[in-house]
């Protein structure tokens, strides 16, 4: 039993050249809508997906694809689903019609390394393709690109195939699927070795433009719903006069700037903690992270926790607390007294909640535009966390949760639903909560906290004391020193796991 059989059943009429249409065709209609994102498979409740909710996507790909809107898999839909195109998602189904951002790159000097080059080409047109791809880029961004002949490197091109020794995402021979990479700051970028790749002719695919394509993304870009820009999902073909469409160059200036006359070569600087001044400068009261209530907790950019309290701010480390901060004093323009925080390592975005405003930040720069008004859920939020196994952010407010893709328009008209439908043991509005670097969740409330497993149930053994695992402060009394050993979630024993990556956790091993 499964959600194609039960679609089938619905559109099994439904043809648009008369002929009746197989289940492996539909089936296979499915699996695209499914593995480009039109559809995505809901964390609760069954796997099976409503005929509307298949009409919808079908709508969403048509209307992207730029094919009449039916609704229905009539054959120019199939045709379309049929090209050859680029492995990514296309996420896009909110109304704008413009460039889609991922992430970027914190440098705009980027090292790259061309690990091995198609047989197709000889070396010396195959290499001049490929810098040619990243001149593209180049000309209209301050960026650089160094090559590197050995070592790590920034960005890692490298063609494989069905099977790959360093890739979980093994391409599908000839067709179909030509390419992938990953998003900032990943940099891997992947050619699939079974396509005649080409230069110069209409035959075979183009290597210079789909390595433009990739690196696109791999410096941050997503797709475009231009179908004549690069950045769009499926293959246009070789253009012997090709050049960026103003959507492309709208997006990549949208993350790096324009390329200056005069070129501003100096590196941002990145705020880190030790160069900011540690002192407040207005007296307020300064929280004792030993004792009371957490406001947000978030696991920041590289594995930093961030703890909130009041208008200050503080990172737990390895070896206990970091010092306090003025919120202000990192987050330029934020206030305290935060409702929840949340990092997305999807998105590289940093969202902020206080009644009824979000504020957005990368690193600790406001993304423009914001604050902007929190409209399509309620205000006073309690809590809020990224789940890495399914890369949605979860709002908590009393005992009820919203489940947000931040890369597509979401349907919120289900929400909330009750935290204990999917959080199993979790106690009604949490003052706090985060994913952490074990790809595990975790829930504040009050003194304590709880840890959930990977199927989203409270651990035996908790809640603990924040305070004692957490912060690491002195316990107050004997009876209330930790017992010894086993599972103590303080940051110095937790096992390190890997958290899945946007788009699937590609790493190139060292050559
Ligand atoms: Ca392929
Ligand atoms: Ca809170
Ligand atoms: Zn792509
Ligand atoms: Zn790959």
């Amino acid at each position: 039993m499964n959600w194609q059989w039960l679609w089938l059943g619905f559109l099994l009429p439904m043809t648009v050249s008369g002929r009746a249409l197989g289940p492996a065709e539909k089936e296979a209609a499915v699996d695209y809508l499914l593995q480009y994102g039109y559809l995505q498979k809901p964390l609760e409740g069954l796997d099976d997906f409503k005929p509307e909710e298949i009409t919808e996507a079908l709508r969403v790909f048509q209307e992207a694809a730029e094919l009449p809107v039916s609704g229905q898999l009539d054959d120019a839909t199939r045709a379309r689903m049929r090209q050859p195109r680029c492995g990514l998602e296309d996420p896009f189904n909110q109304k704008t019609l413009k460039y889609l951002l991922l992430g970027r790159w914190r440098k705009k000097h980027l090292t790259f390394r061309i690990l091995n080059l198609p047989s197709t080409l000889p070396t010396h047109v195959a290499r001049a393709a490929m810098l040619k791809a990243f001149q593209y880029w180049k000309n209209v961004a301050p960026l650089t690109f160094r090559e590197v002949q050995a070592g790590w490197a920034d960005i890692r091109l490298s063609f494989h195939g069905r099977e790959s020794s360093y890739c979980s995402n093994a391409f599908d021979g000839p067709g179909r699927v030509l390419a992938h990479a990953d998003i900032p700051e990943l940099g891997s970028v992947h050619f699939d070795e079974d396509e005649l790749w080409t230069e110069g002719t209409y035959r075979g695919v183009n290597l210079r433009i789909i390595a433009a394509h990739e690196l696109g993304h791999a410096l941050g870009l997503g797709h475009s719903r231009y179908t004549e820009a690069l950045m769009a999902p499926v293959y246009a073909g070789y253009r012997p006069y090709f050049k960026l469409h103003q959507d492309d160059i709208a997006g990549i200036q949208a993350l790096y700037g324009k390329k200056g006359p005069e070129i501003e070569d100096k590196e941002e600087e990145e705020m880190e903690l030790s160069s900011v001044p540690p002192m407040p400068t207005k007296p307020s009261p300064m929280p004792d992270p030993c004792s009371g209530e957490l406001d947000a907790i978030l696991l920041g950019p590289r594995g930093k926790t961030y703890a909130f309290k009041g208008d200050y701010v503080w990172t737990v480390t390895d070896s206990g607390l970091g010092p306090l901060f003025r919120v202000s004093a990192l987050w330029e323009g934020l206030p305290g007294n935060l409702d929840a925080a949340v990092y997305s390592p999807r998105t590289q975005w940093i969202h902020f909640f206080k009644g009824n405003k979000v504020w957005r930040y990368i690193n600790f720069k406001m993304s423009p535009g914001f604050p902007k008004k929190l409209n399509r859920i309620e205000p006073n939020l309690d809590a809020a966390l990224y789940w890495p196994l399914n890369q949605k952010v979860f709002l908590f407010k009393g005992s009820g949760y919203w489940q947000w893709d931040e890369l597509a328009r979401t349907d919120f008209s289900s929400y909330p639903k009750p935290i204990k439908s999917l959080f199993t043991g979790v106690p009604d509005q949490p003052s706090a909560a985060m994913s952490w670097r074990d790809g595990r969740v975790y829930f504040f409330k009050g003194k304590h906290y709880w840890r959930l497993n990977r199927q989203l149930r409270v651990e035996k053994g908790y809640p603990r004391d924040i305070a004692q695992n957490w912060m690491h402060c002195r316990p107050q009394s004997p009876d209330t020193i930790p017992t010894d050993g086993d599972i103590t979630p303080s940051a110095t024993d937790i096992i390190l796991d890997t958290i899945p990556s946007a788009t699937g956790s590609i790493t190139l091993p060292e050559a």
